[in-house]
């Protein structure tokens, strides 16, 4: 039975039913008695396999078909009227194709299926910052997920009212046929068609298409900002607490930051980490001319490779219970889960990720094709198992940034840290990242590409406009954040990482938030601030960068090198994307950083005054 009179819910829902035929619509009303339901039908079909009750209670495992492990870049469409505001950096289909392809595709699909109808909020129901969506899916998992990485039920529709407005979202699975694969964004019409997968990305469509996609839209049409970002506190020994927005790439390293916990002699100083999101940031221009910000989602949809206890405790400890696992191995011996990185020893009985018998003895790590679990296999946890969740997650106000950090996964050429001079310089660094690709979307894993604010695969139109509205927003923010952009991932000549990252990313955080506050100097150099070796805290690193060879003062410094050659080259190669691309609608503010670097980098004889 429909639990709304909401005229536009309804038609949005009939229209869908109509479409696809499905035997029967079921409403999400977000009950614990509904939820307990859908999860015994789904073991019983196969869908989940449900995990040892004492170990990891309310958990459960989910294999996706083979080839749908992650997202499809090239199957993902902006589909604005006209090409231009959809920009050269995404895929575009004029509306009226997309649909008409899509209905084609979708028509008749639920037949002899269940359609489920699931309304779901972005944030905190009833808070100022948030934004409704009703996704129909013929996807049990869909649904799981859904409840656990939003807010879900009939307090969305209360909240909606008669009349309220929403994004609509249909979900087709249909026989997962990857040739016919296509996730459709409709910003004009606040309307996403996912059909033929049921892999996270693609398909909760609350996450990358809703919260960034079509939410980037929104905001620069209403002057906010949605972010590829985690959000984490720092609570200083003193008890202050300062905030921290930070958009790496897909898989490079949110979680991890997100839930850092400090090394033991910071702990024993009192400082704490804790964590407000891990992957999406919505911001907005606040009365007192600060940054804030909220987190949309609801849990964690996080990489399981290399999360362990002593990498990644509290994501570790989130997956716990209520977690749905996705593409990991399973532990027959216990019917736990595990995956690389997981522990040193390998499990003797395990279920590889395609649901076949693992071979612990074949094992090789760099062999992705011996592994037990999928690169990009994935936990979707509740926010509210991790430890270190942040009072202000869940709440209705949101938090004042203090710093935005950019970064991406370099193997040379980006320091460690450094500063940008301005907030428009910080727009630039922005623009300008750059980062190996991961497993996170489909296609080759390791290749350097132009990802600019990690949001390459997520910005709803034009990147040209998307860097504008970066520019004009900090004309709208009276006390802006310092912009940083951090590398944790440089490695030596025999691929090693040079810098030991995770917890220890917190001597860096403490570097970047003396420089907010003005207490610590900066060595200015071509590209900004670049930090003096001797202020970043190596004290007490126990790790080694090779055999024998431990972290110190010059290891730290090699990190920390400009080296001008390679960073001309850098300016050469981004100028060409810049003007390969977006080229007539990057905005001057930026030209004119790349101009700078250029000067900046010149060789010593012919430097022209580096401007600031
Ligand atoms: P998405 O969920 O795809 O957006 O990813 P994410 O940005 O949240 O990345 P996540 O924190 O899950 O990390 C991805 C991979 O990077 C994992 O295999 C981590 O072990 C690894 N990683 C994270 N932080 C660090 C770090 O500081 N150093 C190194 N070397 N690896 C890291
Ligand atoms: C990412 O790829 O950045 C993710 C996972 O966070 S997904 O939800 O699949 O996009
Ligand atoms: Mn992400």
């Amino acid at each position: 039975m429909a639990l709304t009179k909401n005229k536009k819910v309804l038609d949005f829902v009939n229209e869908s039913a109509e479409l696809t035929q499905p035997d029967k619509i079921v409403w999400i009303d977000g009950s614990e008695t509904q939820i307990k339901k859908l999860k015994e039908e789904a073991v019983k079909s196969g869908e989940l396999i449900k995990l040892n009750e004492d170990l990891l209670p309310d958990c459960y495992l989910h294999r996706t078909k083979v080839n749908d492990v992650a997202r499809v870049e090239d199957r993902t469409f902006i589909c604005t009227t006209k090409k231009e505001d959809a920009g050269p950096i995404n895929y575009w289909m004029a509306p009226s194709q997309a649909y008409e392809l899509c209905s084609e595709i979708a028509r008749g699909s639920m037949k002899g299926r269940t359609m489920y109808v699931i309304p779901y909020s972005m944030g905190v129901v009833g808070s100022e910052f948030a934004k409704y969506g009703i996704e129909v899916t013929d996807s049990i998992y869909v649904v799981l997920n859904m409840n656990i990485m939003t807010r879900v039920g009939k307090t969305v529709l209360d909240a909606l009212g008669k009349d309220g407005d929403f994004i609509k979202g249909l979900h087709a699975k249909c026989d997962v046929n990857a040739e016919k694969r296509y996730i459709m964004h409709f910003p004009e019409d606040n309307a996403i068609i996912s059909v033929n997968s049921a892999y996270g990305g693609n398909v909760l469509l609350g996450k990358k298409c809703f919260a960034l996609r079509i939410a980037s839209y929104l905001g620069r049409n209403e002057g906010w900002l949605a972010e590829h970002m985690l959000i984490l506190g720092v609570t200083f020994p003193d008890g202050e607490k300062k905030y921290v927005a930070a958009a790496f790439p897909s898989a490079c390293g949110k979680t991890n930051l997100a839930m850092l916990i400090p090394p033991k002699h910071y702990r024993e100083k009192g400082y704490k980490i804790e964590t407000v999101g891990d992957d999406i940031a919505w911001l907005r221009v606040g009365e007192d001319g600060r940054l804030w910000a909220v987190n949309p989602e609801n849990g964690f949809f996080g990489v399981a490779p290399g999360t362990n206890e002593h990498s990644n405790y509290n994501a570790l400890q989130s997956t716990k219970k209520g977690t749905i696992f996705t593409n990991v191995a399973l532990n027959t011996d216990d019917m736990t889960v595990w995956w690389e990185g997981l522990s040193k020893e390998l499990p003797e009985h395990c279920i590889d990720w395609t649901g076949k018998p693992w071979n612990p003895a074949k094992f090789d790590k760099k062999d992705k094709s011996t592994c037990a679990a999928h690169p990009n296999s994935r936990f979707t946890a509740p926010a509210a198992n991790c430890p270190c969740i942040s009072e202000k997650f869940g709440s209705l106000e949101a938090v004042p940034i203090s710093a935005i950090i950019f970064g991406g996964r370099r193997a040379s050429t980006t320091p460690l840290v450094y500063q940008a001079r301005d907030w428009n310089h910080g727009v630039f660094i922005g623009s300008a990242m750059s980062s190996e690709t991961t497993a996170a979307a489909a296609g080759a894993v390791g290749v350097l590409r132009h990802d600019p604010m990690a949001m390459k695969p997520f910005t709803g139109y034009h990147m040209g406009d998307y860097f504008a509205h970066w520019v004009n927003m900090g004309k709208k923010i009276a006390n802006p954040p310092k912009i940083f952009n951090v590398n944790w991932f440089r490695t030596d000549k025999d691929g090693n990482f040079m810098w030991p990252g995770f917890g220890d990313n917190m001597r860096v955080l403490e570097w970047i938030l003396k420089r907010c506050d003005g207490t610590v100097d900066a060595e200015e150099t071509a590209i900004g601030y670049v930090p003096k070796a001797e202020d970043i805290d190596i004290s007490e690193l126990d790790y080694e960068i090779c055999k024998g060879k431990k972290f110190d003062l010059k290891s730290l410094k090699e990190i920390l090198v400009v080296d001008k050659e390679k960073w001309a080259k850098e300016a050469e190669e981004l100028e060409g994307y810049y003007n390969g691309t977006i080229k007539d609608r990057i905005p001057d503010e930026l030209w004119q950083s790349l101009e700078t670097l250029k000067n900046n980098c010149k060789p010593a004889e012919k430097t022209e005054k580096a401007s600031k």
